[in-house]
């Protein structure tokens, strides 16, 4: 039996690396070989997470040619490995939506409009009859608590409420000051430097040919950094090719975001309805880059 290697989507993000390590680790109790590696550096809040719990950092790797492998939380040919489409895709389990990942063989796949992917990987032990560990279930309650943003977002349902709650209690945990614990962990922005803050969590869409990242903050950036943050974009926009570059400044206090913009400006001022004013927009209620942001632009872009 050859190994499975299970790995999330580039610039990692906490439930990316989670779901990978529980998911290999779900795997292994089934007698696959499975090993859960990654795509890039991790970020300081996936790093909080995995020393919390006593879990090694998984190997990184970008060679996939002829060897089996499942995808974890991307459906995305971009936001994968390079050579991805070489690659022996064997399972998918993913909450986003549908993406440009094709397969040559059938392939089991599992996508559910979900808060995190760790959530679904919880799912699959309790149905498979499996016991989980305190180190994986401090994995998924990581996941869970990271992509929900502490159970706030939109994108977060009842389920992902329970399941988080299961795990909290299971681990002795206040779920509210882990939460925010790990949320420090990530917004520490002024040990960074604007290259870094942009594409730390850079995802890029190939249908609308556009880079949106993200940057989870709990108080303001100042007007200088804003400013040589978009400078940077302008840069970056041009390396990576794509017409429009995003960054969503999220306040997760205050729940708002704040997106610089540079490139095409006319598909956010349509799906927003609203003027791009030295390079930006604000936007009251919105956190989510995948059920708020994205879909509004390829509404705009497409319909
Ligand atoms: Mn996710």
């Amino acid at each position: 039996m050859s190994k499975i290697f299970v790995f999330g989507h580039k610039n990692p993000d906490t439930d990316t690396i989670c779901s990978a390590i529980a998911y290999a680790k779900l795997k292994r109790l089934k007698n696959f070989d499975a090993q859960a590696v990654r795509l890039g550096e991790i970020n300081p809040e996936t790093e909080f997470a995995l020393k919390k719990f006593g879990v090694e950092i998984p190997e990184e790797m970008h060679i996939f040619e002829g060897k089996d492998v499942i995808l974890v939380d991307h459906t995305e040919i971009k936001q994968s490995a390079d050579d991805i489409l070489k690659a022996n895709i064997i399972e998918i389990i993913d909450h986003h939506n549908l993406g440009d990942i094709y397969t040559r063989h059938p392939v089991f796949v599992r996508i559910e409009p979900i808060g995190s992917t760790s959530t679904i990987i919880f799912k699959m032990f309790r149905e498979s009859n499996l016991d989980i560990d305190n180190k994986t279930a401090g994995l998924l309650l990581s996941g869970i608590l990271s992509d929900t943003v502490i159970l706030r977002s939109v994108t977060c349902t009842d389920e992902d409420r329970k399941i988080a709650k299961k795990l909290a209690d299971q681990l002795n945990l206040d779920l509210e000051k882990y939460g925010f614990e790990l949320k420090k962990a990530k917004s520490d922005i002024l040990s960074k430097t604007d290259r870094e803050l942009i594409k730390s969590d850079l995802k890029i869409f190939n249908r609308i040919n556009m880079g949106i990242g993200q940057v989870e903050i709990v108080e303001d950036i100042d007007e200088k950094r804003k400013k040589t943050l978009l400078e940077e974009m302008k840069k970056i926009r041009k390396e990576i090719g794509c017409d429009t570059l995003l960054l969503m400044l999220t306040n997760i206090i205050k729940q708002d975001t704040e997106l610089l913009v540079v490139g095409k400006t006319d598909l956010v001022e349509k799906a927003f309805k609203t003027k791009v004013e030295n390079n930006r927009v604000y936007l009251k209620g919105v956190m989510s880059r995948k059920k708020q942001v994205k879909p509004a632009i390829e509404d705009a872009a497409l319909l």
